[in-house]
């Protein structure tokens, strides 16, 4: 997979690839991750990428032409015939795991990091496959949300987990995790729960599966309505709102 970033501030991006999972990543060859300054498509002596709002209004927009440019020369440049556009702005479509397994299967992706009030209109409706936000929360650009996207579809990639850990999480992906422990089995008068201690693997799974069903009725209600839940696991839950009740 390649993926091309396009921002005006490359610098913020240098730092997040450089590091564990991403790093080995590119290291392995599985992705080539290009950071690409939206300046250098520019043609002015001030290399100018942004303007004034036409109407008026506060801030500036991205100019159309140096990202035009820098998104067609990428794509020819790359070759692929599965090359995606997508623009990270506070009016995407909220980025959830369903769409980062959808972006793992591309060959090519071309990020546009938003700055600014945003981009010229005509940018999203021609260059644009899809518009990405990572959620109700103001960000200062789209840089960072970049690299939240970035990271989590390289885990993904075919070959670069284990099966083992990507199996389990497809299982359990709708609900919240159950409790760790390490050693020490007490720690300042903490005990690990006997149940891990037992040595019975058939138990440990079936407590593990309630700790994550009750963690997740607790604090997110809302993955249960789309859990695949066996009927032991509604038996349960019944149990539990039986008693908070
Ligand atoms: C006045 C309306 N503001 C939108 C809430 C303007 C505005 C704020 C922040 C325009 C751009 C930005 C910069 N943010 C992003 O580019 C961005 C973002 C975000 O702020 N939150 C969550 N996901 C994303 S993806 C890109």
């Amino acid at each position: 997979m390649q993926i091309d970033v396009v921002t005006i501030f490359p610098g913020i991006l240098e730092g997040p690839f450089k590091e564990s999972m991403i790093k080995r990543a590119v290291d392995q060859g599985f992705v080539e991750i290009n950071l690409v300054d939206l300046r250098d498509y520019t043609h002015d002596h001030h290399r100018q990428v942004d303007d004034y709002p036409y109407g008026g209004g506060y801030g500036m927009v991205l100019k159309p032409e140096p990202l035009f440019e820098a998104v067609e020369d990428l794509k020819t440049r790359s070759g692929s015939k599965d090359t995606w556009v997508i623009l990270l702005t506070p009016q995407g479509d909220r980025f959830e795991q369903r769409r980062a397994r959808e972006l793992a299967e591309k060959s090519h992706l071309i990020l546009i990091c938003g700055r600014y009030e945003g981009v010229d209109e005509r940018v999203r409706r021609s260059l644009v496959d899809v518009e990405i936000s990572i959620g109700d929360f103001v960000l200062t650009g789209g840089e960072l949300a970049a690299a939240v996207l970035v990271d989590s579809v390289i885990r993904l990639l075919p070959g670069f987990l284990a099966e083992q850990a990507l199996a389990d999480e497809s299982f359990t992906e709708s609900l919240l995790e159950y409790p760790h422990y390490t050693r020490p089995s007490v720690y300042r008068e903490m005990e690990v729960p006997s149940v891990l201690l037992s040595g019975n693997h058939g138990e440990i799974s079936r407590w593990r599966r309630k700790q994550s069903l009750k963690r997740t009725l607790e604090r997110r209600p809302d993955l249960l309505e789309k859990a695949d839940l066996a009927p032991e696991d509604e038996e349960y839950l019944q149990e539990l709102k039986k008693q908070q009740s």
